[in-house]
């Protein structure tokens, strides 16, 4: 298997949209398997196939401690969601930077297994957010467009600062 290289904003790559995965054989087995492997090396608790470069409807998931739960989402469908909750996120793709935001409290999410099986799950909390901060990635959305675009233009320039820094 393989560690997939994650993709950094402002990389425009980051801003397609997947399509839906047309049938879950061995070859999109394979990557999420290699998602799994990237996700728990990282380490992070959730990775879209956007941000490996990867243009399909794939997510994996695991909130728990000890890299035990894991939860793949091929095609993920929000069925329902209702209240509200900020949390502090992060993301694989904008290294180091944190911020509050705002998603629904409770999400009613439909998708395929690795297996090709259709599930719903209805969650919250942490996992709830999860879901919604991956799905966002698969529409080509990033967490720091919520906030104002003077602050993002600010973690645009401290990112390329970085890359030109660790490229010396
Ligand atoms: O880039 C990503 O999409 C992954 C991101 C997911 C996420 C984090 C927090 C709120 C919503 C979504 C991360 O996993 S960032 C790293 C992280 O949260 C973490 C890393 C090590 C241990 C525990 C958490
Ligand atoms: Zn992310």
């Amino acid at each position: 298997m393989a560690i997939l290289e994650v993709l950094h904003f402002p990389n425009t790559q980051l801003r397609i949209k997947a399509k839906p995965v047309q049938q879950v054989d061995n070859t999109i087995r394979k990557i999420v398997d290699e998602m799994f492997e990237t996700l728990y090396k990282a380490p992070g608790i959730g990775l879209a196939a956007t941000q490996a470069n990867i243009h399909q409807q794939i997510i994996v998931i695991d909130i728990s401690e000890e890299q035990n739960q894991p939860l793949c989402f091929i095609n993920p469908k929000i069925l329902s969601c209702d209240g509200e909750q900020t949390t502090e996120e992060g993301c694989l793709s904008v290294p180091g930077i944190f911020e509050k935001i705002k998603r629904a409290e409770h999400v009613t999410v439909q998708a395929l297994n690795q297996n090709g099986e259709s599930f719903t799950l209805k969650t919250d909390g942490l996992l709830a957010v999860c879901i919604q901060h991956e799905m966002d990635h698969l529409t080509g959305k990033l967490f720091i467009d919520y906030l104002s675009s003077l602050k993002r233009q600010r973690i645009r320039k401290k990112l390329l600062k970085e890359k030109r820094t660790n490229k010396k």
